[in-house]
């Protein structure tokens, strides 16, 4: 009994003692006894405070950006612009008549290698510019919509013809529909432009193909520690397609909106912090390595990303494997890096693994380089409940079911988008 009351008692001090030590200490859990301290966003690795948009963009910013990019996801080795745009088709009469379609191939090659980026296009059918989302898909772009002229993506490596094959890529055609929103999205007057994130570097752990085996240096075979993994990989398609997208006269490139859903949330938010031509970016239940707090550790964890899918970030973040306190970031700062373009956080209640409400935390403690600009973050202090969007310049809401993108989600994201760019 009097060890039972001893071992209390200090427990209640080790808390009293964390809880001292700086202003934004959280507590992960109720039942947790880990608690966590936050690095400041708005103290400078010298000591400096910011309180001006200037000093953030002067030095502050790039400390955190290149921390990120060394550590965390990954540096971009070199520059490679694609050489080729070819026009697979237009069609001026797509979904019913109210929308175009376009499918575009952008062409990399170098030496010997190639990549091709295939896009699907859907606009409007206005004589003005669109803004547009843009997004990566999953399962190709013919699963989007069940649309029969969307073209089939076939990877040089699975350049496989016989009849099985055809039909089973032929029965994911509209397979993920329900992701998309897509005749909603065009009635609101946004287009969206999507490809098959595989395209810019398969999701496997082979550094042989996709785009990095383009630029590494003679003898090279995989990324150097603190090069580039999938998830910057697929950033930096993200900001190719800009360059595109730039070109392309049916497009506002003012009004360019990221999206993407779990693994690619995570791709959204590096994409948006790296590439400042993105008006806005949204991450839809995006959690580990995304919008969620690594250091409260609160379903996946830094080593369980890194065991499942050591191909997604750098080789450096490997060192933090059970180790976030020795982070000189934390995922509030990744956030941070968009403003102050706004910015989307999405979480789903039944979605543990992603931990929603670090998920939160970590947009309601960027919202500080918000106020900075003079621009109201989050404005709310306590995770909201369900189905209660808040649309700031930093918006959040806390759908309710599962790891999924719903109606309900591209509802508030294009309520948010009329917000920001009307
Ligand atoms: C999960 C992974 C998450 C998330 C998700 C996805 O298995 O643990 O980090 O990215 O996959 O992309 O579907």
């Amino acid at each position: 009994m009097v060890k039972k009351i001893l071992l209390s008692l200090t427990c209640f001090i080790f808390i009293l003692k964390l809880s001292a030590q700086g202003n934004i200490e959280n507590k992960a859990n109720e039942n947790d006894l880990i608690s966590y301290k936050l690095p400041k966003l708005l103290i400078s690795n010298s000591g400096k405070k910011i309180s001006t948009p200037r000093e953030w963009e002067n030095f502050r910013r790039e400390e955190i950006y290149s921390y990120f990019a060394n550590n965390i996801y990954g540096i971009v080795p070199g520059e490679l612009n694609f050489q080729e745009v070819e026009v697979l088709d237009f069609d001026k009469n797509a979904l019913g008549g109210k929308a175009i379609r376009k499918q575009v191939n952008l062409i990399f090659k170098k030496g010997k290698k190639s990549v091709i980026m295939t896009l699907l296009i859907y606009l409007p059918n206005k004589k003005i510019k669109s803004p547009v989302f843009l997004a990566y898909n999953f399962e190709g772009n013919h699963s989007v919509n069940n649309d029969p002229s969307i073209i089939i993506y076939r990877s040089k490596e699975n350049e496989l013809t016989d009849e099985k094959h055809e039909e089973s890529r032929e029965n994911k055609r509209g397979g993920r529909e329900s992701r998309w929103a897509l005749n909603k999205i065009i009635d609101s007057g946004y287009g969206l432009v999507t490809i098959d994130y595989n395209n810019v570097d398969p999701d496997k752990n082979d550094f042989s193909d996709g785009i990095h085996s383009l630029l590494y240096n003679f003898g090279q075979i995989k990324p150097a520690k603190n090069e580039w993994g999938s998830i910057s990989a697929w950033a930096w398609g993200m900001s190719r397609i800009m360059d595109y997208l730039e070109t392309e006269e049916l497009i506002d490139p003012k009004k360019v909106i990221l999206f993407g859903h779990s693994r690619l949330g995570k791709t959204a938010l590096w994409a948006g912090a790296t590439d400042l031509r993105f008006s806005m970016v949204i991450s839809n239940n995006s959690g580990c390595g995304g919008a969620a707090i690594s250091r409260r550790r609160i379903g996946e964890k830094i080593l369980d990303i890194n065991t499942n899918f050591p191909h997604w970030f750098a080789k450096n973040f490997h060192n933090f494997n059970e180790n976030e306190s020795s982070l000189k970031v934390d995922q509030h700062m990744l956030i941070a890096l968009i403003a102050p373009r706004p910015v989307y956080v999405a979480s789903a209640s039944d979605d543990s693994w992603a931990d929603p409400e670090g998920e939160f935390l970590a947009a309601k403690e960027a919202s500080l380089i918000y106020n900075i600009y003079g621009k109201k973050g989050i404005g709310i202090d306590k995770l909201p409940s369900t189905n209660t969007p808040f649309h700031g310049s930093v918006g959040y809401h806390l759908r309710e079911g599962k790891h999924d993108v719903t109606d309900f989600d591209w509802e508030q994201y294009i309520i948010f988008a009329n917000k920001h760019f009307r």
